[in-house]
């Protein structure tokens, strides 16, 4: 086994990381820009070194500084976490050319899978099923012939891909050459690749993906799917497993799964991966791309196996053969996982970081929280402004969906906004409830949900009101976290009548 182990990157990712290094006995070392002096993936770790500046450019996407730093501290093994370097392959690359183990698959792999036509056609060879398509970047000409041969609404996207950068629903022929000119700058300007391929458009699919893990021998089990429909300009919000129409059609997990495995054998791959597929209204599913790293809604997966992810990559990546049977495989319960995020969903879900002045965390049974934020930390400007992923396990859906309530009710963040009461009224939903999920849930969500307006009289009176009592009051009353979020709102009031 590995003697030390470099985490290549921050936040509650690289705590998470810690934690199953520290279970093996493996000292972790950190890295941190100067923006993460203070962080806790930094206190957390045995030993620790600075890469940079604030900009991730300069700090945790600079290969150089992250593999002198391995070499300066003795780390036989980097782990890169999601995000920054962990699905690019020139780092996979270099590592193995320093001779310290990626935790990872090989960077062919990860090229293999990082061009979405070179992944398409991985997987027709595999016999996956994928969307009607090109498996090849096209000219306009071609994308025109493709309509006319398969009919509207088509898909223009990025050879290049990810993020929905660089795509385009067309409805028909007249709107075709403007689309696929905005597609092909879009992902000139993303991806310094202009390449566009056209699919067949599915209505309102959901986004189911399977989590697969293979050893470098050829061994390889999927550890089932995760339902990931919840999300927002592709980002994903809230993630569960089982996903609610596998648990209605439970032979579907093993079809995806079976589907999922030999699109990854394909690709030679080995470590922990994720196939993501698009299941049609007829609950027919395709492939849709692979994601080469280990992805931030993994605690869902391991709650309902009582698998530990991370373990299972550090010791493939040592060489370890895969000791797990798929007919070993259970899954057991319902799990679920919220995103806590620094920004204002009713402000356009803006950023919103800034200084933790208060911060009580849910417990008890059931509730797990992956976060790296502690009272008094200020989240920083410069990354993703995740707090938390907020994850809760019972026996069923309807009671993980109450006690993810319950948990929100006891998590309390002051300084700054967050997204908590947004997902309460997602799981007070009755759409979310009876489980139809679809990939524009969330535009739906606020149509159901958007406040009657007021008559402009109303309004007006109930400006004048609100002037009124705010000058009575002679405070200033300005709610930190959103709406009136019951709970904090009560307890606050109790605290300050009690001292
Ligand atoms: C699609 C699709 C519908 N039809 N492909 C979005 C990002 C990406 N990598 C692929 N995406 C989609 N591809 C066809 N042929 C709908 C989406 C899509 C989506 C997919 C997964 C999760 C959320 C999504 C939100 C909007 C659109």
């Amino acid at each position: 086994m590995f003697r030390k182990v470099l985490v290549a990157n921050r936040g509650e990712i690289a705590v998470r990381i810690m934690r199953t290094l520290r279970e093996m006995g493996i000292p972790a070392v950190a890295v941190y820009s100067d923006a993460d002096r203070t962080s806790l993936h930094v206190r957390m770790a045995e030993e620790a070194e600075r890469i940079g500046p604030p900009p991730s450019a300069e700090s945790y996407l600079r290969i150089d500084r992250i593999l002198d730093a391995a070499r300066k501290h003795g780390a036989e093994a980097i782990h890169p976490g999601y995000g920054f370097l962990s699905e690019n392959a020139g780092f996979a690359q270099a590592c193995e050319d320093a001779g310290i183990v990626f935790i990872g698959p090989s960077a062919q792999s990860i090229r293999a899978m990082g061009s979405k036509t070179a992944a398409r056609r991985t997987a027709i060879a595999a016999g996956a099923p994928v969307v009607p398509g090109t498996d090849r970047a096209v000219t306009p000409g071609e994308a025109r012939a493709f309509g006319r041969d398969h009919g509207y609404p088509i898909l223009l996207k990025a050879v290049a891909g990810g993020g929905g950068k660089g795509m385009r629903r067309v409805d028909g022929e007249p709107q075709l050459e403007s689309a696929f000119r905005d597609a092909a700058s879009e992902a000139e300007r993303s991806f310094r690749n202009a390449e566009i391929y056209v699919e067949k458009l599915i209505e309102r699919p959901r986004h189911i993906e399977i989590q697969v893990v293979g050893d470098r021998y050829g061994n390889m089990i999927h550890l089932g799917e995760r339902e990931c429909s919840i999300q927002r300009r592709h980002q994903k919000v809230m993630e569960e497993c089982p996903s609610p129409l596998v648990a209605l059609h439970p032979e579907m997990r093993r079809e995806m799964g079976e589907a999922a495995i030999r699109a990854a054998a394909a690709a030679g791959y080995h470590n922990a991966g994720t196939v993501e597929f698009l299941v049609d209204q007829n609950r027919r599913f395709y492939f849709l791309e692979m994601n080469t790293r280990l992805q931030v809604e993994h605690p869902i997966t391991e709650l309902v196996t009582g698998l530990d992810l991370v373990r299972l990559q550090v010791q493939i990546a040592a060489g370890a053969r895969l000791h797990l049977k798929q007919e070993e495989i259970r899954w057991r319960g319902s799990a679920i996982e919220c995103r806590i995020y620094a920004e204002d969903p009713y402000n356009d879900f803006l950023p919103y970081p800034g200084r933790i002045t208060r911060l009580t965390r849910p417990l008890g049974p059931g509730v797990r929280i992956d976060g790296a934020i502690y009272d008094g930390w200020t989240v920083p400007m410069e990354y993703d402004p995740l707090l938390a992923k907020l994850a809760v396990w019972a026996a069923r859906r309807e009671d993980a969906t109450d006690r993810m309530l319950r948990a929100l009710r006891e998590y309390d963040v002051g300084g700054i906004r967050t997204n908590l009461g947004f997902f309460r009224q997602i799981l007070d939903d009755r759409e979310f409830r009876a489980g139809h999920l679809h990939t524009g849930f969330i535009e739906e969500f606020f149509e159901r949900h958007r406040p009657p307006q007021p008559s402009r009289d109303l309004a007006a009176v109930a400006a004048l009101a609100a002037a009124l009592h705010a000058s009575a009051r002679n405070s200033a009353a300005v709610p930190e976290s959103g709406p009136p979020t019951g709970g904090a709102w009560l307890q606050a009031g109790r605290d300050n009548l009690l001292r």
